[in-house]
């Protein structure tokens, strides 16, 4: 309410969110679909998307609720609608409003695109129909010949796309242990075109530093892409430090309520994204409208989820970490995390991610997560609701297991999402679990 009357009230046109693009009613009054122009409310509200753009001064928990989702003009919905349409119609060839066909573009997807694009402080965004849809547009950049130089621990499903889907392409990949940035610069020839990582990694949560790699990357005139998938932009903002394109699966914590798959991509590069725009128009990885919606209307609550999944982590990470039947555990939260400091130094928060390995054999640590009841075993992550995985024989089975056994991804290594319920009710959950082993 605050918003709709802050405005001033002779700003008779809308300029729905792209530059030249008007949802407004013409002088004419003429219908717009179903709705008669001359009963439109004024349309004014619209416009705090176009400042919010231009300030861009708003902080992270506001920009999520109102960047790119201004109250619909025609009846003043409060919410972006899940515009469920395929086409849209022409007043004569070529004249449209902005949109043509619902894979080049769809109103619920742009607004969308424009809260991505401002929460991780770019310029353009992109949203897609998966994590992996957006990752393959990304590479859709490269040619044959050209090479990645990547991280030796990634989500299992890029470890996969590259060697299984793009390596047939002519693409070449090369993995390096990411913690010392010098490595990349090492595995740089003539061939390579993009720097690839992830941090904290999947499922290793290793940290990369990543004001280093994107230095080395500009120096070498190389693409650097960053999944910031686990951290999100709530915790890190990779294009700040550096980073030429960020990718997302909105399936995880962007998203937030394990009920949609979406991916994302942010990029101020505007050769990048104007290439990688077209490519998701041409090969056509794009989210429906209600997937939009859902994606929309989890960002709204991100920086109050995050806080809870994080606070939740530390407790949990704590408890790991005294238990007699855990070797050790992985969470950049804590003091014994090998790279805590570069973690604080980049990031402004750790994440709800905490990876550990049992003191016992494969049958013990499934006795361990079937006894589980409040953390769900279960694929993927980042939802209100906690889940443990075994990434050797779900998320990472993909891997070869000699290069899982190299990484230390073994048959007593289990990985938890830590949601948002009451911490003691989840420690009392790992309590039982424990006691089983
Ligand atoms: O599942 P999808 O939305 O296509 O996202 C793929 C993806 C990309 N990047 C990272 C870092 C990911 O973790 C994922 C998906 N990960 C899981 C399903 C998982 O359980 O790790």
């Amino acid at each position: 309410m605050i918003l709709w009357t802050f405005w001033p009230k002779n700003l008779e046109e809308v300029n729905f969110r792209k530059k030249g693009v008007s949802l407004s009613p013409d002088k004419s009054g003429r219908r717009i679909s179903n709705f008669k122009c001359e009963t439109l409310p004024r349309q004014r509200r619209v416009r705090v998307t176009e400042k919010i753009k231009r300030t861009n001064k708003l902080k992270f928990e506001t920009k999520a609720i109102h960047v790119g989702q201004a109250p619909e003009p025609a009846t003043g919905a409060i919410n972006v609608p899940i515009f469920q349409t395929s086409t849209y119609v022409q007043k004569s060839p070529g004249a449209h409003k902005g949109y043509e066909y619902s894979r080049t573009g769809n109103p619920t997807r742009t607004a969308l695109e424009e809260c991505l694009a401002s929460l991780e402080e770019g310029k353009y965004g992109l949203a897609f129909a998966s994590g992996m849809a957006a990752i393959s547009t990304v590479l859709n950049l490269l040619k044959t010949g050209d090479q990645v130089v990547s991280c030796d621990d990634l989500y299992g499903g890029t470890y996969r796309i590259f060697e299984k889907v793009y390596r047939d392409y002519g693409l070449d990949f090369v993995y390096v242990e990411p913690t010392n940035p010098a490595n990349f610069e090492k595995a740089i020839t003539k061939k390579t075109k993009m720097i690839w990582l992830e941090t904290p990694t999947n499922p290793l949560l290793k940290i990369v530093d990543l004001r280093a790699v994107a230095k080395i990357a500009r120096k070498h005139k190389l693409i650097s892409v960053m999944d910031n998938t686990f951290a999100t932009p709530y915790f890190q903002k990779p294009l700040n430090l550096g980073i030429d394109i960020v990718v997302h699966s909105t399936t995880k914590f962007l998203g937030g309520h394990s009920d949609v798959i979406g991916g994302a991509i942010v990029t101020s590069n505007k050769k990048y994204y104007e290439r990688m725009k077209f490519c998701q128009n041409a090969v056509g990885g794009v989210p429906g409208p209600m997937d939009c919606f859902l994606v929309l209307r989890g960002l709204k609550t991100l920086s109050v989820r995050m806080k809870e999944h994080e606070k939740n982590a530390r407790k949990i990470a704590l408890f790991l970490q005294r238990h007699p039947k855990v070797k050790k555990v992985l969470y950049p939260g804590l003091n014994s995390h090998p790279q805590h400091k570069l973690a604080a130094g980049q990031m402004d928060g750790f994440g709800a991610i905490i990876s550990f390995v049992l003191k016992s054999n494969l049958a013990g640590t499934k006795r361990f997560l079937s006894k589980l009841k409040l953390f769900a075993l279960a694929e993927s992550l980042g939802g209100v609701e906690s889940l443990a995985e075994h990434p050797a024989i779900m998320t990472h089975a993909s891997l070869p297991k000699n290069v899982r056994d190299s990484l230390g991804i073994s048959d007593s290594f289990i990985r938890i999402s830590v949601g948002i319920e009451n911490v003691e009710d989840l420690i009392e959950d790992l309590k039982s679990g424990f006691a089983s082993v």
